[in-house]
């Protein structure tokens, strides 16, 4: 790894080099110091960004790093929220993390494939002959499955308000003005639509086996059931990163229409389709980095993490890093079928192990869902109208820039 002592940026703070430079900001930097790593201030806060698969092994040793204090206060109030499972360590976060594990068992992944399947066909009554464009269409698309998944009817939810809070989420996450705030009061609607459902769901007797029944009765390790708000913060850690996926999905459209000697090679054969969703979820990009506050003091490459330090790990860096991959810029998904990647060279969700740590414990169901689309968008046989197809580097997380319009 090339961290001896790692070096520090001149300039006094980075906010503003982060904002302007999105998903580039880590590696370029990286680049120009000949270095995998680098200490600076973002926010007026020291920290030290790392990039590399090293990097991540060290990052994601068990119980090395709390979230806690770790990510933006805004990222967090959109994403993840207070008393929700990446807040949590210890004992009390492999209780919580269990919950979430324990709903991606191979009969509930292939329910949601199923459930795609199934609005996907409803909504593309509507779609042929027309020029659709994906960004808009998928959102409502998976918003249905995401409610029918977790055992919710979107007839009675409102689906068109579920799917604006949502989708407002990940889009105001990395924002700051307006757009942010917007998101906020969306996620308060939410917030509060999801708490009545958990009230709902504990008054009646929800469809079991259901991710909300399963919420809704879940016991935490002194055996209480879970607050209101935090199961009700929980629901909606299910909802808005299944809406998510869309993005991997136009990603994935993104890919047919940019790299046709891959596309002439895709079938509907499994393992192409995985192979072909993990290139889009490594290459595209989306989660650009995650931070830990160090609670066990470590040293990598010479260089000492003392307690409360604040480190951020490039994961969209680490996925096209050298040291991982062959010409790692290059969109060949059958790279994936000649073997397994190098320890932490693979991160697009986060790495370590899925039974403890925080690695994203929806990532199978990701890869389902990216599966079944990618079959989906394979069989619509679809051609791409002139458009851009440029996808921005520092609005995060991105759309392809005209939104993937389609031809059907
Ligand atoms: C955590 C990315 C989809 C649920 C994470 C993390 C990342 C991530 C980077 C943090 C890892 C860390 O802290 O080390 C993504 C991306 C997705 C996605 C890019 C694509 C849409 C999903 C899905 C679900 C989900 C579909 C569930 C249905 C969660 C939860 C956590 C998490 C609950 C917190 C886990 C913990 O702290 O223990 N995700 N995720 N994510 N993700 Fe995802
Ligand atoms: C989810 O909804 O949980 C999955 C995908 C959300 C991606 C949103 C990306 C914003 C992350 C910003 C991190 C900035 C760290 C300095």
């Amino acid at each position: 790894m090339d961290i001896e002592s790692l070096p520090r940026l001149r300039a006094p703070d980075s906010t503003l080099s982060l904002l302007r430079e999105g998903y580039d900001f880590v590696s370029r930097r990286c680049d120009r110091l000949g270095t995998d790593g680098f200490c600076t201030r973002l926010m007026l806060r020291p920290v030290t960004c790392l990039r590399g698969p090293e990097a991540a092994r060290a990052f994601y040793v068990p119980g090395r790093l709390t979230r806690r204090g770790a990510m933006p206060a805004q990222v967090l109030a959109l994403l993840q929220d207070k008393g929700s499972v990446q807040t949590l360590d210890g004992a009390e976060h492999l209780n919580r993390r269990a919950l979430f594990l324990d709903l991606m068992s191979q009969e509930s992944l292939d329910f949601a494939r199923r459930l795609l399947r199934e609005e996907w066909r409803a909504t593309a009554r509507t779609w042929s002959g027309r020029e659709v464009t994906l960004s808009r269409e998928i959102g409502p698309i998976l918003t249905r499955t995401a409610l029918r998944w977790c055992g919710i009817d979107p007839a009675d939810n409102a689906p068109g308000q579920r799917e604006e809070e949502l989708s407002a989420m990940v889009r105001g996450a990395a924002k700051i003005g307006p757009g942010h705030w917007r998101a906020r009061a969306l996620r308060r609607r939410s917030e509060a639509w999801a708490r009545e459902q958990i009230r709902a769901a504990r008054a009646g007797a929800p469809p079991p086996g259901t991710p909300l029944a399963a919420l809704a009765y879940h016991r935490d390790p002194d055996g209480l059931a879970l607050p209101r708000d935090v199961a009700a913060v929980e629901l909606l850690n299910l909802l808005r990163p299944i809406v998510a996926v869309g993005r991997f999905i136009a990603f994935s459209a993104h890919a047919m229409a940019t790299e046709p000697e891959a596309r002439a090679s895709l079938t509907t054969d499994e393992a192409m389709l995985r192979a072909w969703g993990d290139e889009v979820r490594r290459l595209y990009p989306f989660f650009p980095l995650i931070g830990g506050r160090v609670q066990k003091p470590f040293s990598l490459a010479g260089h000492r993490f003392d307690r409360d330090d604040w480190v951020l790990l490039d994961l969209h860096g680490t996925n096209r890093h050298p040291a991982a991959w062959t010409k790692p810029e290059r969109f060949d998904p059958s790279r994936h079928l000649a073997g397994t990647p190098v320890e932490g060279g693979f991160v697009p969700q986060g790495g370590g192990l899925m039974r403890e740590g925080h690695r994203c414990p929806g990532e199978m169901l990701t890869q389902a869902l990216l599966s079944e689309a990618t079959a989906l968008l394979h069989e619509a046989q679809f051609e791409t109208p002139p458009q851009d197809l440029s996808i921005p580097r520092r609005t995060i997380p991105p759309w392809p820039a005209s939104g993937m319009r389609l031809r059907l």
